[in-house]
């Protein structure tokens, strides 16, 4: 093997220029993960597609990295390190060399924990790269320093939550088995556009075997459109419809009770529980007519291949978490689990067994360190004291791979504590997000095309390698670079896991799990690690020592992966949540003054905050907008176009109105995330999300907050203050 196929190219001749085209795989926070074929031309990236021959990605991707072109050759990519000059947040900058700006940042977390300890520095990261080696190396340097620890609660907390206390395992049927159902039921995720390639098994289905698509969504969002039967619904009222559709399976004799007697816990408990959730009574909750919820039911009732894709979005709710346990005891109820293309998926985060630990030095960590909420990141950095769990104040922090000023909750407080005079922040980044606006140093980062990494799906089943393709820009560098250079510079780099390359890290993984080498890695490109059917469909039992699924969870004692930590305990409250399957109203209830629910949901050429810097996915976006219905905005005075405010007790932001029949009355949706500088006003759209704790692990509920709006003219005029 030449050393060009050894990384991962394969040439193609084309008559004027050579295009080479190397492989590797979507590093984005992407369900779908894709295998990419990606085009070379003399050193620059083309065209992007998707691997044909991965079975899952089936040769389709998204449109956004489709033009990754657009995005690594970017004139706005940052390139130098860079120091701030002048107040924080004044966009005064000065060019900075590495060397100098690794000996500061060192200087200063050494000078933070001299006066409070080691607690005081936070490294903050997320998953702009989902590479097991670039994403989660700093927390080698996080535990060899025992700095403060981030309990993750942004993104997956309900969801995993829900799933788990349910299932005891987060994974499911195979999702390819999608294309082999007569019912594929997309709950509460716009596949579209957060995971297109949900659609390309569902849409298989519908062609090969005439499969219908049953949709539930808040809008008629571009899944929705695909549709064949459309459950629009009120924001966090889906336990409500399916306590009615269990309830309706017990009461006509379509529920399989065999399958009950032998895989659940407590079917007579549950029974009984139900007999008053008629669809009458969820109708009321969840604005659908009961013929829908009947004609629904009965659909469940007749078709034993009914496969559930549930999503997040339905579970960044207040009471997301019994959300997804009620609509995960559906199949339960109706033994749809029994059947090849039955069943359900949202996860299959526990099926791959991979030991990072010599990527994330969790040997060295210090137990009595304490976590951090990373959703509370304004209230942390403001030092509130009960989130600061008794520990010192944040003095310093480097942040990795996310765009807090963006994407957390309560925006205003976490501009207020990133702006403190006495913080240290440090951001590494691909570009100047409104977080690095923030900074006092500014560090340029690869992109995945530029550096070694290994990834693994999450709403599929592979391991994919993406190694390093092109150059990156000479004076940008990796995450693994920073965590290894501060490591040198804070006298830890003699500890475990450090002074590898990346290679040398991914190998490790690979052969700690048992996944082979990164020689077959190479060759193979990826690796499929789907459990075969019996323990896929739960068969061999469900993932609790006595393999029963519980329609009784145990809210108080969650283990699944992202639980809070033990110091943490449960998070917000706990006793309100419902012994079974239920609607309980947890939700932030619209009120006289707050007469609206607003959803925040992704927009299709975005990924989170990424994407909002190329003008590919800026143009087809066209503008931030809050979506309302007609009825509302003709009472409210508001026609398309006109500037509405839109607030609640934590601010108010300004936004153009367009006006869609897509809604119902009273809800509003904001697609994003676009940047804070995008908005009239300079302040985004998580100005008005909580970052209160969602019961009972913890989590941001994004689509879960109530609004007043007002007309500009009416504010500019004082009437209405
Ligand atoms: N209103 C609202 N807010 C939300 C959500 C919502 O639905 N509504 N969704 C929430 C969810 S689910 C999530 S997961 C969070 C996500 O929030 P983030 O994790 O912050 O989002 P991303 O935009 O994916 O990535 C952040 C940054 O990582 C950078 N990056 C990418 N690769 C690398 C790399 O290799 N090195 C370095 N140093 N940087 C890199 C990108 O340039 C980008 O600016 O947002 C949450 N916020
Ligand atoms: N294009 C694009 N793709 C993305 C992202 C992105 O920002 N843009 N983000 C990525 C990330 S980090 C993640 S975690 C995933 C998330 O992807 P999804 O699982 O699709 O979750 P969301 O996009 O948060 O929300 C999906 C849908 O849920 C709806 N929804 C909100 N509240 C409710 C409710 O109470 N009930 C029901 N039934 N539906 C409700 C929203 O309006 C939205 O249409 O997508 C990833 N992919
Ligand atoms: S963002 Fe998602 S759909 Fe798009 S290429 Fe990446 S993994 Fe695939
Ligand atoms: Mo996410």
């Amino acid at each position: 093997m030449t050393p060009r196929a050894k990384r991962g190219y394969n040439r193609v001749m084309n008559q004027h220029a050579p295009i080479t085209t190397g492989h590797s795989a979507c590093p984005h926070d992407c369900p779908s993960t894709c295998a990419l074929d990606v085009e070379i031309v003399n050193g620059a990236i083309g065209r992007v597609r998707g691997a044909p021959g991965n079975d899952y990605t089936a040769g389709v991707i998204c449109a956004k990295v489709a033009r990754y072109a657009e995005r690594i050759h970017h004139p706005d990519r940052l390139l130098k390190p860079m120091q701030r000059v002048g107040r924080k947040g004044d966009g005064g900058w000065r060019e900075i060399a590495w060397v100098e700006a690794l000996d500061l940042i060192a200087e200063k977390f050494d000078a933070a924990e001299a006066r409070y300890g080691s607690e005081s520095v936070w490294p903050y990261q997320y998953a702009g790269t989902m590479g097991l080696v670039q994403r989660d190396g700093i927390h080698r340097l996080r535990h060899a320093k025992r700095y403060s620890n981030q309990f993750d609660t942004i993104c997956t907390n309900m969801a995993w939550t829900g799933w788990h206390v349910g299932a005891g395992r987060l994974s499911g049927v195979d999702p390819r088995e999608m294309a082999l159902s007569d019912c594929v039921v997309i709950w509460g995720t716009n596949a579209v556009a957060t995971q297109v390639n949900v659609m390309t098994h569902a849409i298989r289905a519908r062609k090969e075997r005439g499969a219908k698509i049953v949709v539930v969504d808040i809008y008629d969002n571009a899944t929705m459109k695909q549709a064949d039967v459309a459950l629009k619904l009120r924001p966090g009222t889906d336990a409500a419809l399916a306590a009615a559709l269990m309830h309706v399976g017990f009461r006509d004799g379509t529920a399989d009770r065999a399958y009950m007697a032998r895989y659940t816990d407590d079917p007579a408990g549950l029974e009984a529980h139900l007999a008053t959730r008629t669809p009458e009574w969820a109708a009321m909750i969840t604005g659908l007519s009961v013929p829908e919820i009947e004609a629904f039911a009965a659909m469940l009732g007749g078709t034993p291949r009914t496969f559930f894709r549930l999503g997040y979005g339905f579970t960044r709710q207040r009471g997301g978490a019994p959300a997804m346990h009620a609509a995960l005891s559906v199949p339960a109820v109706y033994g749809h689990w029994r059947h090849e293309g039955g069943g359900a998926f949202h996860s299959n985060s526990d099926i791959f067994g991979l030991d990072k630990s010599l990527v994330t030095g969790v040997g060295m960590k210090d137990a009595s360190i304490r976590y951090l909420d990373q959703s509370r990141i304004g209230a942390v950095l403001c030092g509130d004291a009960d989130v600061l769990n008794g520990g010192p104040p944040v003095t310093a922090m480097v942040v990795q791979n996310t765009n807090p000023a963006n994407v957390a909750p309560e925006q205003r407080r976490v501009v207020e504590g990133l702006a403190r005079d006495d913080l240290f922040v440090a951001v590494h980044e691909q570009f100047m997000t409104d977080t690095a606006k923030l900074a006092d140093l500014v560090l340029p980062a690869t992109m995945f095309l530029e550096h070694d990494d290994i990834y693994r799906g999450g709403g599929q089943s592979h391991i994919l390698l993406g190694p390093k393709l092109v150059e990156a820009p000479e004076t940008v560098r990796t995450n693994h670079f920073v965590v290894e250079e501060l490591a040198k510079r804070l006298g830890v780099a003699d500890r475990p896991g450090f002074g590898l390359t990346e290679r040398a890290l991914i190998e490790d993984i690979l052969r700690r799990s048992g996944r082979g080498t990164l020689e077959d890695l190479e060759a193979g490109r990826w690796l499929d690690a789907q459990p075969d059917f019996e323990t896929a469909h739960f068969l061999d039992g469900f993932g609790w020592p006595d393999g029963r699924f519980r329609f009784r969870p145990d809210w108080a004692n969650v283990t699944a992966p992202n639980a809070p930590p033990a110091s943490m305990g449960t998070q917000g409250p706990v006793a309100r949540l419902p012994q079974w399957p239920d609607h309980v109203g947890l939700e932030e209830a619209a009120d006289a003054e707050h007469p609206f629910k607003l959803a925040t949901s992704p927009a299709r050429q975005f990924l989170n905050s990424s994407f909002a810097e190329t003008a590919g996915s800026r143009s087809r976006e066209r503008r931030p907008e809050l979506l309302m219905h007609p009825e509302d905005a003709a009472r409210l005075g508001l026609a398309a176009g006109d500037i509405a405010i839109v607030g609640n007790a934590r601010g108010d932001i300004r936004m153009p109105v367009a006006v869609s029949d897509t809604l119902r009355p009273g809800v509003l949706v904001h697609e994003g995330l676009w940047q804070n500088s995008d908005f009239e006003g300079g302040e985004g759209i998580n100005v008005l999300v909580g970052a209160d704790p969602v019961a009972p692990a913890g989590g941001a509920a994004f689509h879960d907050t109530r609004v007043w709006v007002r007309r500009q003219e009416d504010w500019d005029q004082g009437a209405c203050r």
